[in-house]
Formats: C-alpha cells, sequence, structure tokens
C-alpha cells in the first residue's frame, strides 16, 4: 500500500469511529428523538436544552430534534440509542422496563399517591438513585434527568366507572408486560402496542380504547378517532426521562459532560412548568371537543391492580418502603 493509500485509509477509519457526529469532525450534532410532536413540552425543553448547550460551546454542540415518532416508536428508539444512532432520547419509563427491570418499580400501578408524591419521589435520594441505576445498567443509557407525565387514566368508547365495566374490553397499553398484567386486573384485555399504532387501532375497532395523559390523548389525536370517555382512574404516574446514549456520552470530554448535567437538571425543571400549563390547556381542549370526564372513585382499581404490586414489587420490598414514606 502506497503512503498516501494508508493515509486515506487512516482517515476513514477516524471518520467512520466518529461516525454518530455529523460532518465537521470537532462539531458534536447530536440527533435529539421523541415520540411527541414539537410544541409538546418535553420535546420544547430539550431543544432549549440543545440551545443552552451551543451557545455555551459556541456552536460545538447542538442537537437536532426529531420528534412525533420520526425515528420510531419508543421500543425502537431506545434501541437505537443503546447503539448510539440517537443520541438524545425522551421517553416514558413504560418501555424502559423489560431493558432495565428495576425502573419498573416506578411503572407499578397507584405506586404514587398522587402527582406531589411522584415529584417529592424523583427530586429526592431515590430518583436521583434510580438514575444511577440506570447509568450502570448495562443499558448503555446515561439517564440525565426526569420528566413528569402527569396521571394516566383511561379514554373509550363507552363510558367506564368500575372494573366491571371493562369486561371484554381491548384496551392499549404501553410495551411492557407490566402494563397488560395491570389492565387485565382492572378489569380490561391489555393489549400492548406502539403509541403511534394507537389512533388507528382505536378507530378500526382493534382496540376498544386507551389509557394516557390527556395532553398526549389530545396531541395524538386519540379523541378523533373515537376515545369519547375520559375516566379518572389516575393508576398510573409514570415520571419520564431523557437519556444520552453511553456511545456518545463516553466521547464527551468532562467539561462537556459538566455541562450537560448542568442543562439536563434546568430542562426537567422547565418541563415541568411547561407540563402543568399544558394539562390544563389540553384537559380544556378535550372538553371543548366533546370528551366527557368521569369522576370516580379509583379505590376499586387499586385494590384490583394490589396482585400486580405485589408481582412486580416483590425484589423491591425495601425501595418501595422508602417510597411510600416520602412525604
Ligand atoms: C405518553 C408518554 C410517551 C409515550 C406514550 C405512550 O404519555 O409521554 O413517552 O410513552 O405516553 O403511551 O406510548
Amino acid at each position: 500500500m502506497t503512503t498516501r493509500r494508508k493515509l486515506f485509509n487512516l482517515l476513514a477509519a477516524a471518520l467512520a469511529s466518529a461516525a454518530p457526529f455529523a460532518a465537521h469532525a470537532q462539531n458534536i450534532v447530536m440527533k435529539a428523538a421523541d415520540v411527541h410532536p414539537a410544541g409538546y413540552p418535553n420535546v420544547v425543553a430539550i431543544e432549549n436544552m440543545g440551545k443552552k448547550l451551543s451557545a455555551a460551546t459556541n456552536g460545538r454542540i447542538t442537537f437536532q430534534m426529531f420528534p412525533g415518532s420520526v425515528l420510531g416508536g419508543e421500543k425502537e428508539m431506545i434501541e437505537q440509542t443503546q447503539v448510539g444512532a440517537i443520541q438524545i432520547l425522551r421517553t416514558s419509563l413504560g418501555p424502559v422496563g423489560p431493558v432495565v427491570p428495576e425502573v419498573n418499580v416506578f411503572n407499578m400501578p397507584f405506586v404514587f399517591r398522587n402527582e406531589a408524591h411522584m415529584r417529592a419521589v424523583i427530586d429526592g435520594p431515590i430518583g436521583a438513585e434510580l438514575l444511577a441505576k440506570i447509568s450502570a445498567s448495562p443499558a448503555k443509557l446515561v439517564a440525565l434527568g426526569w420528566m413528569d407525565g402527569g396521571s394516566r387514566s383511561l379514554y373509550t368508547k363507552k363510558p367506564v366507572r368500575k372494573p366491571e365495566d371493562l369486561k371484554g374490553q381491548k384496551i392499549r397499553m404501553m410495551g411492557n408486560p407490566l402494563f397488560v398484567d395491570t389492565m387485565n386486573a382492572m378489569g380490561g384485555n391489555g393489549i400492548s402496542m406502539g403509541y403511534g399504532e394507537v389512533f388507528t387501532a382505536i378507530q378500526t375497532g382493534v382496540v376498544d380504547g386507551a389509557e394516557n395523559n390527556p395532553p398526549s390523548m389530545f396531541t395524538a389525536n386519540h379523541f378523533q378517532a373515537g376515545a369519547k370517555y375520559y375516566t379518572q382512574t389516575n393508576h398510573l404516574i409514570i415520571p419520564e426521562i431523557f437519556v444520552m446514549s453511553k456511545v456518545t456520552w463516553d466521547k464527551l470530554s468532562k467539561d462537556d459532560q459538566a455541562l450537560v448535567q448542568k442543562f439536563s437538571r434546568e430542562a426537567q425543571m422547565e418541563q415541568r412548568g411547561l407540563w402543568d400549563k399544558s394539562v390544563a390547556d389540553y384537559t380544556a381542549k378535550l372538553k371543548a371537543a366533546g370528551v366527557e370526564f368521569i369522576e370516580i372513585d379509583n379505590k376499586p382499581f387499586y385494590d384490583a391492580t394490589a396482585p400486580v404490586r405485589a408481582k412486580y414489587g416483590a425484589n423491591y420490598a425495601e425501595l418501595i418502603k422508602r417510597i411510600e414514606a416520602v412525604k
């Protein structure tokens, strides 16, 4: 091989190893992904984090946002983040459960008393420990911070007030066996599928309903697919996370990692403010669009799901006690 050829090969190899980072060797363009559309609180908070990083590094690190599931469903995007094809991912903890089983404690039905309790837990030492556990797991994800996903409630074509009303109803759940078990315990038939398929599944009758928070129900247009009743079961209060691919993280300097951490904390707090406003806004929009909000006593659903907490919480009794003790 000629010296020139050797040099060329060396250069090509160097460029290939920098593959997840686009074009200019010294500039880092991170692909950031979310199932939610542009304008959604989580998307906005990550975009603003990218702007701050860009300003602090004179444009050396930038985010390129891919919202609205354009890079796939959450399961696929988690996989892409693990291998470094996506650099920043905001996801529910739900589909992280199959990859990092410890997070399933936060995915259990009624594990948090209410949203204030969930926030107190994620803001305190338990929240920090769980992020550290995700980062230390073999999943190759560095957990940067939490986001708020509010409370998930049922939405269906026929009104539901008690577990018996769910009999025979197929309800879409996120991809994690824990959620299928949860719906089956609540009285329905849990069907697991990706978020992007829910609209058509409701519309065509593949499912009779789904469950989510009001901002998701509205922005994914599920009310237009035929789900007209929103029953306030509040059965899942699942915090969300944003992560960086470990492949990417390991290539950052210590200083850049510190900057990412600083702006991650700010993104967590910014999203929360945007989130509270969006829940109020989208609840009003759903009501204006004719969705009936049904208030219920959710104790029968709490009682019905006790076996799910027993099954998935069995190995985490100590952690669950600590969660319960948070005021
Ligand atoms: C939303 C959540 C998304 C996604 C979606 C779903 O509330 O923000 O990350 O998990 O629910 O049901 O798939």
